[in-house]
């Protein structure tokens, strides 16, 4: 500035000084060689979507849960909570670094369950993050700290696509294990237990806890056990993603079963949580990430350096969605009510797959869609092609990620006649 400054005063030496040197020439910039990124693959249909004109358009891109008449959902106890907090003129200050205590102690029971001997132990530190995404990434750069025995990271193939970007920016290494059977639309048990029995020991082996991304498909309770002697007997290192606790089966509980499971074979894991989806706190950015340690001592010392880390990240937390998330965990009324708004969400869902699926029957198409309704979650992996997408964008504008996976929350009565009519038009 100093710099600048003196050339702007004495022009006649700037025209050789180091101003010269330091400012590009008029024709280029600092930025020339930055070259056009792709649009996000998930959030970029979003974005084209947006642009479309037609009336009947569908965004099933994003997973974000709609109403029955195609509108954003804001849950009646979230409203409760704001207006609870709103009467209490609440203070804006900072939160710490680790963020809303109480908001980290009721997530952490929310996920290992409230009789959990972790949590009696104290044996986990819980930090508040920025949703599922920030809490991921959180964990990566603790684990690309911290975890010296191995810096690979296995996903299930596929995953969601965030998370090749989340740990290789964190400076981890991607590898994958075998996850899904395109020939049965299902979880390719055989294939992920022979990879994952493959995996060198101490890597570090990502599960989504419920609701897998994007396939919709989740081991049974049996093949977990399976999947978790293998972990234990390989010495891997689990990284649990639970962004759709409730959104698989309506209840929290059954939904973080392979989460507490895992602990109970004396593994200890770490978590990410998000409650962009099973509270509708989406923009709100709430979430938390969790390492389950040896003991209370090693729990503090981890927590001092999530702190270290945290710190130069962003600060601290976002307040407002902690609070809002931890009145809906702490209050017993609000709570009784917002379990079963996620019910309402799991169960709207599951009946637009039925819907979806007869619907399709009634359109004459013989393919065999029984997938819709044995996959789980927000998301349907349809099995479409890229060239079906495609159709399905440029003649009925409907919108959905290339590899054919629809979000079902964004399906409602008024138009699920029409997305079928439209997918069996792209698959007769
Ligand atoms: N993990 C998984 C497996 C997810 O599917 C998502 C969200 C997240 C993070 C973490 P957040 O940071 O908002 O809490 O979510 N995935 C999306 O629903 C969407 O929100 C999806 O459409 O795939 C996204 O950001 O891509």
């Amino acid at each position: 500035m100093a710099l600048l400054k003196s050339c702007k005063l004495f022009p006649a030496v700037s025209s050789f000084s180091p101003c010269m040197t330091l400012l590009p020439s008029r024709a280029s910039s600092w930025w020339s060689h930055v070259e056009m990124g792709p649009p996000d693959p998930i959030l970029g249909v979003t974005e084209a979507f947006k642009r479309d004109t037609n009336p009947k358009k569908m965004n099933l891109g994003v997973g974000a849960y709609r109403d029955d008449s195609g509108k954003p959902f804001v849950l009646s106890s979230v409203r409760k909570a704001e207006a609870a907090m709103a009467a209490k003129k609440l203070d804006k200050e900072y939160l710490p670094i680790a963020g809303l205590a109480e908001f980290n102690k009721a997530s952490a029971a929310l996920a290992l369950g409230e009789t959990s001997e972790v949590l009696k132990s104290g044996r986990n530190i819980t930090v508040q993050s920025i949703s599922g995404t920030g809490s991921l990434r959180v964990g990566a750069n603790f684990l690309q700290r911290f975890y010296k025995y191995s810096q690979d990271v296995y996903l299930p193939k596929p995953s969601w696509g965030n998370h090749t970007p989340i740990f290789r920016d964190a400076g981890l290494a991607l590898k994958a294990y075998r996850y899904y059977d395109p020939s049965t639309c299902g979880f390719d048990f055989a294939g992920a237990l022979d990879d994952i029995s493959k995996i060198p020991e101490q890597s570090i082996i990502l599960f989504h806890a419920c609701a897998h991304n994007p396939t919709g498909v989740d081991p049974r309770p049996e093949q977990w056990k399976e999947i978790a002697a293998v972990v234990k007997k390989r010495n891997l290192f689990p990284f649990f993603d639970m962004a759709y606790q409730g959104f698989a089966s309506g209840d929290i509980d059954r939904d973080a079963w392979a989460v507490r499971y895992f602990i109970e074979q004396g593994i200890n894991i770490v978590l990410a949580q998000s409650y962009a989806k099973n509270m509708g706190l989406y923009g709100e950015r709430v979430g938390a990430f969790s390492v389950v340690c040896n003991d209370a001592d090693e729990a503090k010392r981890v927590e001092s350096q999530l702190k270290i880390l945290i710190r130069p990240m962003y600060s601290n937390p976002p307040l407002t969605g902690a609070r809002i998330a931890a009145s809906l965990m702490t209050n017993p009324e609000l709570r009784a009510e917002w379990l079963q708004e996620v019910k309402g969400m799991a169960n709207r869902i599951i009946s637009m797959r039925e819907q979806l699926v007869s619907n399709l029957k009634k359109e004459g198409s013989i393919h065999n869609w029984q997938h819709i309704t044995d996959q789980i979650g927000m998301f349907c992996f349809t099995g479409l092609k890229p060239d079906q997408v495609e159709r399905l964008t440029k003649e009925f504008s409907i919108y959905l990620t290339k590899d054919g996976r629809i979000s079902v929350a964004g399906v409602c009565s008024s138009n699920v006649a029409y997305l079928a009519h439209a997918i069996h038009q792209v698959t007769k």
